[in-house]
């Protein structure tokens, strides 16, 4: 009878300082305060001795989001004891976010998934019992063989978010043969891709903050969700004058830099249609530029002629005057203006409208490709590594759970609508999905409606997770298959721009786990698709991925990056544009074909009731997603969520800052501390997401603050299938 052990057993502190490696490292690195000292690189003289003494610096890769930033890990006798950024690296210029440099504390800490785990009691009951790999593989093997036998590969659902070893997930799933295949994306940026794809023929333009003089932001905070060398970029904008705009019912970091317009959530979109009204008016754009690559202007008139800025300040509650003000001031900046595709886009249904008017306001002054504004697609201009040959993919039969196209015939077919697909899992239309395999994903807190993944999760057969700890999602599995965290594993490679980077281990894995490389090509051998992933080991993958070039593997170790030679850069296709018209599409023919109006146009948000408020959601600097609220040195900084309220509003509720509120919307309650400031509307309450853990896997998150995630509504845009997780409303109360 193989020994059941709980999660406390697993996963308690003592359990964790009795394993002998595991010890060590602890010791020496987390040490016996929440947050010990990080020890400092030294000066040169001691970084010589300490060279003498068995000190080692590596090159890497951080994995602390999905922003992918250059690291030198500091390694003495075995154990990681600082990591510094990469001056070398275009991500982020030598410099790492707080959560970059809190990635000692993901490799030391006592929530890692050690060895494989086969649940051993009710699914979610946290019984489990280890595994062998060979046996972990071959249960997971065995019952995704079981569901394709019995119900097709259809019924077999694959889900991952960015990150380096995606593209053989991929492959994994293809091989497999499922049409189900689930990312962030429609959580995340779906409006903004959507909308600049249907208008340029490029879904994420670059911006070139370097010689930019106006910016404006709708809902971007740069400053808090980083983007490391875009952050750095934008400070470096401020520090030399440039003016930045910042739209957002709350006070942020960026807006603390920037002109701050506090605008009603979800309006975005009539402050933007009243910048194209002064525009055209006032003859304020660039006449040349837009007869010569656009199409659609004509009717762009006639569409906005209603939409005033007197008419948009009802709307936006931002002064008329205002709005005039800065479509004068955008149109004498230009070319070097950009109205910013910002990223999580996904506030509104009427998001896509917002983010088509963003894209058509650029293409008004005719920034594409000019100094200080939008650089065309990126991807054409990047070192193209050697791929691995395959047999052919077998056909994936049947419709998407997802809707796309069927329900969401304009949705791309990369991007998906993911709550859709969790929703049709409790359907079981147009099929019942039986099995799930996840890949670095937590949808259990990601996707609204926290409870109806967990009963998503409850309805299947199978469901088995690659993580690195015992995160929500995994805490539900069948299954754990353990990843080695980013500073132990190999990693696909990384091209950018000319240059190509590698994450490799900068210490052997602590713990009896794998990278995900291997995973899923071991996987691959047991359902039988071997073929597909054709490589040894990681070495080997790597040695084929750099095939087109001189540079050897062990140089590319020793260097960090590789400089492809003589690589020149293609602008011949910047003006190739990949729309129906070869145009910049401001009215759309995509959008014309499908029967919706072709140019941006006016769709009223829904607004809060009587005693309602907005719910936001977004990023703080020092955490990550649904990810990092378990790591000890992050905690010490950001220890919880709470509400924020404004002074009013709690006045009048009776409540101060670290009192308790329920938040309560149609779908679900939380009781969560408020956190009052005069730096939001008085109609909105914000919260950072990713709180509220319902592992008990996860030793220091768990119970820690709330999930906005069990308040939000599942919502989809029609066009772009974006999630809409600003459009949730809820009532406070005091505790
Ligand atoms: N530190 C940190 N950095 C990150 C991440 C992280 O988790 N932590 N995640 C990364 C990822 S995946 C992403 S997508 C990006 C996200 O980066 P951003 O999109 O910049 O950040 P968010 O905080 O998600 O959302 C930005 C703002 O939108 C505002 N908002 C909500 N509704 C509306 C509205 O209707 N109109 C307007 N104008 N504003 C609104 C919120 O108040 C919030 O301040 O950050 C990335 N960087
Ligand atoms: N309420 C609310 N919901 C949101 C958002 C929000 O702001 N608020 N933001 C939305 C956005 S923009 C996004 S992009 C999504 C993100 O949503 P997800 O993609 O679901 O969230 P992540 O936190 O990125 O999930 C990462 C998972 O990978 C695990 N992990 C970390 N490192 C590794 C590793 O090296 N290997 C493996 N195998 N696993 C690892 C973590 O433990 C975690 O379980 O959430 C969306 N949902
Ligand atoms: S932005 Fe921060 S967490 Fe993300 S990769 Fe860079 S250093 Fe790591
Ligand atoms: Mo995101």
């Amino acid at each position: 009878m193989p020994k059941i052990y709980t999660w406390d057993q697993l996963f308690s502190r003592r359990q964790f300082i009795k394993g002998g490696l595991a010890a060590a490292a602890f010791g020496a690195a987390a040490g016996s305060g929440l947050l010990q000292p990080k020890p400092g690189l030294g000066d040169a003289q001691s970084t010589v001795t300490s060279t003498l003494s068995g000190t080692k610096y590596v090159y890497t890769i951080c994995e602390q989001c999905v922003w992918r930033c250059g690291v030198i890990a500091r390694v003495e006798n075995g154990v990681v004891r600082k990591l510094e950024g990469n001056p070398d690296h275009p991500n982020n210029a030598g410099k790492l976010c707080p959560r970059g440099n809190a990635g000692i504390e993901t490799l030391y800490s006592p929530s890692r998934v050690k060895f494989p785990l086969i649940r051993a009691g009710a699914r979610g009951s946290g019984l489990w019992r280890r595994a062998s790999w060979d046996e972990a593989l071959t249960y997971t093997a065995g019952q995704m063989k079981k569901i394709k036998d019995k119900y097709g590969a259809k019924a077999m659902i694959f889900n991952s978010t960015d990150n380096l070893s995606q593209p053989f997930f991929e492959t994994l799933l293809k091989a497999y043969g499922t049409p189900n295949y689930g990312t962030q994306r429609s959580l995340c940026f779906n409006s903004m891709t959507t909308g600049f794809l249907y208008t340029y023929g490029v879904a994420q333009p670059g911006t070139d903050y370097a010689n930019c003089n106006y910016m404006i932001f709708s809902g971007r905070n740069l400053a808090e969700g980083i983007s490391n060398i875009e952050t750095q970029e934008m400070i470096d904008m401020v520090a030399r004058g440039a003016k930045v705009v910042v739209l957002d019912p709350r006070f942020t970091k960026t807006a603390a830099k920037a002109e701050w317009l506090p605008i009603r959530p979800g309006t975005d979109l009539a402050f933007f249609l009243a910048l194209i009204n002064v525009l055209v008016n006032e003859k304020l754009y660039d006449v040349k530029f837009v007869s010569q690559y656009t199409q659609g202007f004509d009717e762009l008139t006639k569409e906005v002629a209603t939409y005033t800025p007197q008419w948009a300040e009802v709307q936006t509650e931002i002064p008329a005057g205002t709005i005039r003000r800065i479509a004068r001031e955008f149109a004498a900046s230009a070319p070097a203006a950009i109205a910013h595709p910002n990223w999580r886009t996904s506030n509104f249904l009427n998001s896509f409208q917002a983010e088509r008017a963003i894209a058509v306001l650029n293409a008004l002054v005719g920034n594409w490709a000019k100094p200080g504004g939008l650089i065309p697609d990126q991807s054409i201009n990047t070192a193209k590594l050697g791929t691995l040959s395959h047999p052919s993919y077998p056909a994936a039969v049947g419709m998407r759970l997802d809707g796309v196209p069927w329900q969401f015939p304009m949705v791309p077919l990369a991007y998906g609508v993911l709550q859709v697909m969790r929703d049709n899992i409790l359907t079981g239309k147009p099929y019942q999905a039986k099995g799930w395999l996840i890949s670095r994903q937590n949808p259990v807190l990601s996707i609204p409606e926290r409870q109806k993944t967990i009963n998503a999760i409850m309805k299947l057969d199978f469901i088995g997770v690659i993580d690195i700890m015992a995160n929500d999602t995994a805490y539900y599995a069948d299954v754990i298959l353990p990843e080695s965290s980013y500073l132990e594993r190999y990693d696909g490679l990384v091209p950018i721009g000319d240059e190509i980077f590698i994450r490799q281990p900068v210490i052997k894995p602590l713990y009896d786990t794998k990278s995900s490389l291997m995973i899923y090509k071991e996987l691959a051998v047991k359902l039988g698709l071997g073929d597909f992933l054709p490589y040894q080991d990681e070495k080997d993958l790597l040695v084929q991925q750099l095939k087109p070039y001189t540079v050897s593997l062990e140089e590319l170790e020793r260097k960090g990056h590789y400089r492809v030679p003589n690589f020149k850069e293609d602008h011949s296709k910047d003006f190739a544009f990949q729309t129906s018209s070869g145009k910049i599409e401001i009215a759309s023919g995509i959008m014309a074909q499908m029967g919706k109006k072709a140019v941006p146009t006016w769709e009223a948000p829904p607004k809060p009731g009587p005693d309602q408020f907005y719910l936001l959601t977004g990023k703080t600097a020092q955490h990550s997603q649904m990810f990092t609220q378990d790591n000890r040195w992050l905690l010490e900084i950001f220890p919880e969520n709470k509400a924020w309220l404004h002074t009013t509003v709690a006045r009048k509720l009776g409540v101060k800052t670290d009192d308790e509120v329920i938040i309560e919307s149609e779908v679900g309650k939380i009781r969560i501390k408020a956190y009052v400031t005069e730096g939001i509307r008085p109609d909105s309450v914000f919260m950072v997401g990713g709180f509220g853990h319902v592992s008990k896997g996860l030793h220091f998150a768990y119970g820690r603050g709330a999930s906005d995630s069990a308040l939000h509504k599942s919502l989809a845009d029609p066009i772009s299938g974006s999630s809409a997780l600003s459009q949730t409303f809820v009532r406070v109360s005091k505790a």
